[in-house]
């Protein structure tokens, strides 16, 4: 099986903050698309990849938070139906590298997405899988994990990513 790895945007990168649209069919492209995210997600290694993530601009997020690494799961589309209680957790994100900082989200989720076959799904969600699934929905949404810090740490990150990525 021949792999494609995409690249993934860094912040500050303001593609970043582009927001995503609706995807209206889920066909062959989309698929590939899919496919290439999951392998890009594995091997970097992470949890979960938003499209906006890889600079395509539309409501596709790819999430695996099982042990083995075996369990995808494709959210085409996603909406948020319900949220309760609160949670904090130290989040990463592979667009923002080697920085981790706890931010508060919703604990518990029931969100509503199309899956790889474009078949509408509901699911309830807590722990890891609540708290990717709302880093990744920010992502469509053109939003960066970093934007919930103070502008002091954000600024800290900006300066250490610009610098890490200038010396590599
Ligand atoms: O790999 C990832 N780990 C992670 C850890 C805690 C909270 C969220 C995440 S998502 C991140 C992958 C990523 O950047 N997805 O957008
Ligand atoms: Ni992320």
């Amino acid at each position: 099986m021949i792999m494609a790895l995409l690249n993934i945007l860094n912040y500050p990168d303001p593609r970043l903050h582009t927001v995503a649209k609706p995807i209206k069919e889920v066909n062959a492209d989309i698929r590939r698309l899919i496919d290439d995210m999951a392998d890009t997600m594995y091997d970097a290694p992470g949890v979960g990849l938003a499209a906006t993530q890889v600079n395509q601009h539309i409501q596709l997020i790819v999430i695996d938070t099982s042990k083995e690494q075996n369990k995808l799961q494709v959210f085409i589309n996603p909406k948020i139906l319900a949220k309760s209680g609160s949670q904090d957790y130290e989040e990463g994100c592979l667009s923002v590298p080697g920085v981790y900082e706890s931010v508060t989200r919703a604990e518990k989720i029931t969100v509503e997405a199309l899956d790889k076959q474009g078949k509408l799904f509901k699911l309830e969600a807590e722990g890891l899988l609540s708290v990717c699934i709302q880093h990744e929905m920010d992502h469509l949404l053109g939003k960066v994990f970093v934007e919930y810090l103070s502008p002091l740490k954000r600024n800290r990150i900006k300066t250490k990513i610009t610098k890490l990525l200038r010396d590599r």
